[in-house]
């Protein structure tokens, strides 16, 4: 090949010989990986494909310049040739086609092509397009607190590791992409985000996504403060994109900041086995992609520039093609999913919060309802206390630190939580632990999942319930199932505190919903919600000390009450999720409830006592898991059981309980099971319309009177 410039001279004379073939073998790998799938999900051996071709140029040379199992790696379904360059095998990667158990990715459990490999720090990779990348910026931060925390040898944290962010062009038009680059930068994290333009997302052309259609054109302003741009890099060229790729590397390695490569790739084949793109490419595209095809322009100037003979490209094309013929075989003689194993992994096996080792309730200062300290006191303590306890634990939210700004720390009283629950943690532990995140509900929660991926434990606070919306995509479809998806090889035991719901007067649509239902549904996730200081104290450590993902929601009208608070207990005062506690016996009907409807129950309860009725209830504490032991005693005593719950009626948290109820006590019931829930409606601003929507004490009394009668 006649070199045509200098510049083309200077990448060449980048990589040796070795290196150039060492390109070409990954890119060919993944090639022949990828029609060997494509062939198997026609024979019905596998049941998704998804292709990297196009890509892999660019892939094979993000491979070469990182190094597997030291710098960390969030990919997406189109990194094949990545995946491969890094180490992951031929066998591994059809064993995950094929959903075999012995696929040490997933265990059959997840996608092809949704890389996950513990020994190379390729985290598992979920489906939604751009969670990666605040979970990669997490996973940066975490060498950035590490070592300020003494941390960096038992969080295994290397000073010149780098974090890899892989992405397509239409992925860079989600909200979550821009919040990534927004942390990436402002901490100035060794994160390379790759986005990998191929012009479209499945039929829709990049100039739909953004102004201009090239994301890197629009970062300007980042790179003021300390982005490093390459924008328009050859990714059809392997070596192109090597010297690209190598700059971006040195660039994070060297703590210059974060960087972004966008490489222009092609899609030669359709988006994946489901799509057909000559439903909306032309023709002309696709001749186009055809000619430039990395595969077919690649080997010839290997050849060209001597590094290969047509002989030795054959040669290394049949070893290859042996290679993949031979996982495929092994892939296809490896054992299925294991029947069974569905419930595998979706919670800790080693560290169980409903076992008695979480159980140091039995011995504390007898009922210590009404005296002592607040709910959010005790909150308070209790983070205190495992934070001194544990260096790991970092805590971050909005408005959690007591103020950002050192100087004015020393002058101020300091803000520590809209609620105060923070409050002198920041000024106790200092502000590499204890700090403020920026106004995005996805970056707490993808960053959160990004630094517990490394060891660390991160205590994050949404501020209000009604604002967790923005970070559900990470808590439904990432945190909950990390676990779960890679086969346990990777876990994420966040622990999300959520001040919750209303009779707060004021608060309103946005302020004081409810909703647990919706957490409580999902798989992989605790769910806890006490409604006494001793037990917020209780359920807070063990939800610290388990490893499971945890949502700690705090009633907000609780924080404060008189009837609630408690002395402070021990600093290894534990309750284990999962059990209730009786707030009061009683032979005529049972209550089960929590939060703040537990004390409106108790009120109707001491009133129904006037009346002759002896009412019994139940506090849940731990919504995921429930205590159904708790609840069918008390049912096989009582036979009458009312539901309630502050949050609304239909389809609520009690509909479970009810529908449970029916079916295994049936025999034990003399009336139906009753619900007392808020109206199927928002919480109303003006306290006389809250009190009318939410459960309120007259409507507990009348209720248990209705059940009695029954
Ligand atoms: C949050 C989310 N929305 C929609 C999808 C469905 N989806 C999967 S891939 C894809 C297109 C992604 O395009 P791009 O980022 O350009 O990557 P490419 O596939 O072209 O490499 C879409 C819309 C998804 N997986 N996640
Ligand atoms: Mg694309």
């Amino acid at each position: 090949m006649v070199l045509a410039n200098a510049a083309a001279r200077r990448e060449t004379m980048s990589l040796s010989a070795e290196q150039r073939i060492a390109l070409f073998r990954t890119m060919y790998a993944a090639r022949r990986i990828d029609d060997r799938e494509i062939a198997g999900k026609r024979q019905n051996r596998v049941f998704f494909q998804i292709n990297g071709a196009g890509h892999e140029a660019v892939q094979a040379a993000a491979a070469l310049c990182l190094r597997p199992g030291q710098d960390w790696f969030f990919l997406y379904y189109r990194d094949r040739a990545l995946a491969y360059g890094l180490g992951v095998s031929a066998r591994d990667m059809f064993l995950g086609s094929v959903g075999s158990r012995l696929d040490p990715a997933t265990g059959g459990r997840q996608m092809p092509s949704h890389w996950s490999d513990h020994r190379l720090n390729i985290f598992t990779t979920s489906s939604p397009t751009g969670s990666q990348c605040l979970q990669a910026v997490g996973a940066a931060e975490a060498g950035l607190r590490a070592g300020p925390c003494g941390l960096q040898e038992r969080l295994g944290v290397r000073p010149d590791e780098v974090v890899l962010a892989s992405l397509g062009d239409g992925t860079a038009a989600e909200g979550e992409f821009w919040e990534s680059l927004n942390s990436a930068v402002n901490l100035r994290l060794p994160v390379v985000f790759l986005v990998q333009d191929n012009g479209y997302a499945i039929s829709v052309p990049t100039e739909v996504q953004y102004p201009g259609g090239d994301v890197a054109a629009l970062l300007g302003g980042w790179k003021e403060h300390g982005l490093l741009v390459l924008d328009n890099v050859d990714g059809l060229d392997p070596i192109a994109s090597y010297d690209a790729l190598a700059l971006a590397t040195a660039h994070a390695r060297a703590r210059r900041g974060p960087a972004l490569v966008r490489a222009r790739v092609s899609r030669p084949y359709s988006h994946s086995l489901s799509d057909d793109e000559q439903a909306y490419k032309t023709a002309a595209e696709r001749e186009q992609e055809a000619r430039t095809d990395p595969l077919a322009t690649y080997p010839a100037r290997l050849l060209e520039l001597g590094d290969l003979t047509p002989a030795s490209l054959d040669r290394l094309k049949a070893e290859i093609q042996e290679e993949v013929d031979l996982a495929w075989e092994e892939a296809l003689a490896g054992p299925p999913a294991e029947p069974g194993s569905g419930a595998r992994h979706l919670y800790s096996e080693t560290v169980d919060p409903t076992s008695a080792a979480f159980d140091t309730e039995a011995g504390q200062p007898g009922n210590p309802d009404g005296h002592g300290k607040t709910m959010v006191d005790l909150i308070n303590a209790t983070l205190r206390q495992e934070m001194a306890a544990d260096p790991a634990i970092l805590l971050f939210g909005q408005d959690v630190a007591d103020a950002s700004r050192q100087a004015a720390l020393a002058e101020v009283k300091g803000k520590g939580g809209v609620f105060k629950a923070t409050h002198g943690l920041q000024r106790q532990f200092g502000s590499h632990r204890v700090f403020n995140a920026p106004l995005a509900e996805a970056t707490i929660l993808g960053r959160a999942i990004g630094l517990a991926a490394r060891g660390f434990k991160p205590v994050v606070e949404i501020q209000f319930f009604d604002y967790i919306w923005p970070a559900m995509l990470q808590i439904r479809d990432e945190l909950a199932c990390i676990r779960w998806r890679s086969d346990g090889h990777f876990k994420a035991p966040v622990v999300v505190r959520v001040p919750i719901g209303g009779y707060l007067t004021g608060g309103a649509i946005c302020h004081s919903q409810s909703g647990e239902c919706t957490f409580t549904h999902i798989p992989g996730l605790r769910v806890v919600c006490p409604s006494r200081a001793v037990d917020a104290a209780g359920l807070l450590r063990t939800a610290i000390r388990c490893d499971d993902p945890v949502l700690f929601l705090e009633p907000k009208h609780l924080y404060r009450q008189a009837h609630n608070k408690g002395e402070e207990p021990g600093p290894d005062f534990m309750i284990p999720f999962g059990k209730a506690r009786t707030v009061r016996e009683g032979r005529d009907l049972s209550v089960i409830t929590y939060g703040c409807t537990v004390h409106r129950a108790l009120q109707a309860a001491r009133q129904a006592e006037a009346e002759g009725l002896e009412v019994e209830i139940l506090d849940l504490r731990s919504l995921n898991p429930y205590d159904w032991d708790a609840v069918a005693r008390s049912v096989r005593r009582t036979h009458r059981v009312l539901v309630a719950h502050e949050d609304s009626l239909s389809w609520g948290y009690g509909a479970e309980l009810a529908a449970r109820i029916a079916d295994e006590l049936f025999f034990h019931l003399d009336a139906p099971v009753r619900r007392l829930a808020a109206k199927d409606t928002w919480v109303a601003y003006h306290p006389d319309l809250e009190q009318e929507i939410l459960p309120q004490v007259g409507d507990f009394l009348q209720a248990y009177r209705a059940l009695a009668l029954i």
